[in-house]
């Protein structure tokens, strides 16, 4: 054995202990987080091999002791001795830091992006690693333990000629990682995102342990697929996908888009198959090109006129799910995070080749290219007409007192403490409140009808809504980002609608617009129920007020069940003369009020319960309605 050989072993054990007692700098953190990466960085070295057109399936395995084994069917690590080194290639490529890519000679490196630290970064984390390579009809492996080399590369067996590649088995070491059970559904994520990226390439998920799963993800549409998957929860404007596929200055551009009938976006972008959440340079392409292309295509087709206004990317990306997907030999990233691409040639490369196929598309597309700008019209209308009516509430508020909405009838009390709203359903309600109110500290705000559906409307039209432009000027807080607690006229917003599936769904309908427009009025527990009576109970000129049929009950049981007795139902707020909704309803001393209280645990499902309900079907309304007092809770005041 040469000096030399002697030396490059030391430095390799002293490699790969820098890697064990700094763990988190190498795979970012030791949590499940660092533990999954583990996998990813194994596989993305035979989606390398698979990019380069020499593997076609990758298997991973999660074994009954949580060990990973990943298999491919590329060439198989090279076993022949590197020069260099002095050792197999393969031994080098688990034991020498940032030995990945070597010898690859050249082409996108999937393996080496964020955290690409290689093979050996694994190696060194893992209590145990074996490696085997098919090659050339030989069956080769090594072992390793926490980076040392078990013994010499060995032939172990023999193979068919053709059969070749690499497998690889580990086992998370204990003493690094603070989590060793592998989660199932972490791993199939991102499998299927790495299959999505890589068109054509099987990649196959088997949990060995207690309950067996097995998952395949093989999508010869690549990309195409990827949109259609996230499209699949949504309603798609039109059925084809617009697909861009080409190669500039060594850089390989794919792209895929499809909108849907949403408001939002879902864009994705990829280098070299990894995620970049912050985008960069081949987004900004992406987003030259579509702009320029579209705002062509719609002038030279006389959708937009002379007149208008270009279409600006934001109109364009109104309900657009896409995904960036470009490979790159050399990537830049930049920012705080380092997940977003730098590379200013990326930006030129992703914008001629979507330009150009774009264009292509809407030209022998015009019916799909038609419904695509009159979405992106509709959305620039609505966001200049969200503008308008922001900017106007923006001023009426900020006059003091000044430009309160018509129908509302101001309490003379100027300080918000003591001040309450009454929003009231319907217009002779609305008469009665006014008529019955406490003229100094209660407001009452009527509302005609049902209100509009914010979860069903575009920005500008629920802006343009007269009831919502009411209360907005009424409340003084603004709304989204301007909201403005501070600014708030009334603290306590008290919604008083009929005792009846009608006053239910209004009242419903408010808490969907406050829960979207101005949340923090919610969770800082300022909106109220009003609770209206049932019933009305009269014997011998005294009166009683039922709130749900088991008080009537209990009040017919007090007074004596006899033929004196006068139960009157009411079925709406209209009913009761100024004086009954006043003693009832609005009175501070005898009113009951629910309040309306903000779990922020339950907010994902509040969102799911108040997109579901402002549906179309009536019974899961019902249900809700029924349902309701899960979100209110009793206050009596
Ligand atoms: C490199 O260029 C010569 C032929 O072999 C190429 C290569 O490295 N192929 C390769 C590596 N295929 N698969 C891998 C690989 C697979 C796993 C599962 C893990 C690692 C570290 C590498």
């Amino acid at each position: 054995m040469s000096a030399e050989y002697g030396a490059n072993q030391i430095q390799i054990l002293e490699g790969l202990e820098a890697v064990r007692k700094r763990p988190g700098m190498y795979i970012g953190s030791t949590s499940s987080r660092g533990l999954h990466h583990l996998v990813y960085e194994i596989v993305d070295n035979a989606v390398d091999e698979a990019l380069g057109g020499y593997c076609d399936t990758i298997d991973v395995q999660i074994n009954s002791d949580n060990s990973i084994t990943v298999i491919d069917n590329g060439r198989g690590i090279p076993v022949g001795i590197n020069e260099k080194a002095g050792l197999p290639a393969v031994e080098v490529v688990f034991t020498v830091l940032h030995a990945g890519g070597k010898f690859g000679g050249g082409g996108y490196k999937v393996s080496g992006g964020l955290h690409g630290v290689g093979a050996s970064v694994v190696n060194a984390l893992s209590e145990w690693l074996e490696v085997i390579v098919y090659n050339e009809g030989n069956i080769y492996k090594q072992r390793y333990e926490r980076g040392k080399v078990m013994y010499p590369l060995k032939v172990v067996g023999t193979c068919e000629k053709d059969r070749t590649g690499t497998t690889v088995t580990f086992l998370p070491d204990k003493e690094i990682f603070e989590e060793t059970v592998y989660d199932f559904d972490i791993l199939k994520q991102r499998l299927r995102e790495t299959a999505f990226l890589t068109k054509g390439l099987k990649i196959i998920l088997r949990d060995d342990r207690e309950e067996k799963k097995e998952r395949t993800f093989h999508y010869e549409g690549g990309i195409k697929e990827f949109v259609s998957y996230i499209n699949k929860s949504k309603t798609p404007l039109y059925d084809s996908i617009i697909y861009c596929e080409g190669k500039k200055d060594n850089i390989l551009v794919e792209v895929a888009l499809q909108h849907n009938d949403s408001y939002n976006e879902s864009i994705y972008s990829f280098v070299n198959n990894i995620n970049t959440p912050e985008g960069g340079t081949h987004l900004t392409g992406f987003r030259n090109a579509v702009t320029k292309t579209f705002n062509s295509y719609a002038r030279s087709n006389k959708i937009l006129k002379d007149s208008d206004p270009n279409l600006t990317s934001d109109d364009i990306k109104e309900g657009l799910t896409a995904i960036i997907s470009i490979k790159i030999e050399d990537p830049q990233f930049e920012g705080q995070t380092k997940q977003k691409l730098g590379n200013s040639e990326a930006r030129g490369a992703v914008e001629s080749v979507v330009s150009e196929q774009l264009t292509y598309f809407l030209e022998q597309n015009p019916m799909v290219a038609k419904i695509i700008c009159e979405k992106s019209i509709l959305a620039q209308r609505a966001r200049e007409a969200a503008r308008k009516a922001r900017e106007l509430t923006r001023r009426k508020t900020s006059l003091e007192g000044g430009g309160l909405p018509g129908k509302l009838a101001d309490c003379s009390d100027k300080n918000p403490e003591n001040c309450e709203i009454y929003i009231v359903e319907g217009d002779s309600a609305g008469g009665s409140a006014k008529t019955a109110r406490s003229r100094a500290t209660q407001a009452i705000l009527p509302l005609r009808g049902k209100i509009l559906n914010v979860e069903k409307a575009r920005l500008d039209r629920i802006l343009g809504n007269e009831e919502i432009k009411a209360m907005i000027t009424a409340f003084g807080t603004g709304i989204h980002e301007d909201f403005d607690i501070n600014k708030l006229r009334y603290h306590k917003i008290i919604i008083m609608t009929d005792a009846d599936v009608d006053g239910a769904h209004i009242a419903t309908l408010l808490l969907t617009f406050f829960y979207r427009f101005m949340p923090d009025l919610i969770k800082t527990g300022h909106v109220y129920l009003a609770q209206p009576p049932l019933y009305k109970i009269e014997k011998n000129k005294k009166v009683w007020y039922a709130y749900s049929d088991e008080q009537l009950n209990n009040i017919l049981v007090e007074i004596g069940r006899d033929q004196n007795n006068k139960i009157q139902r009411y079925k709406g707020l209209g009913e009761m003369d100024a004086e009954q909704l006043w003693e009832t309803t609005m009175d501070p001393e005898r009113r009951i009020l629910k309040k309306v209280i903000y779990d922020e645990s339950q907010a994902s499902e509040i969102d799911v319960t108040f997109d579901t309900l402002m549906g179309d079907k009536v019974e899961p309304r019902r249900e809700f309605i029924e349902a309701n007092a899960k979100y209110v809770k009793n206050l009596d005041i």
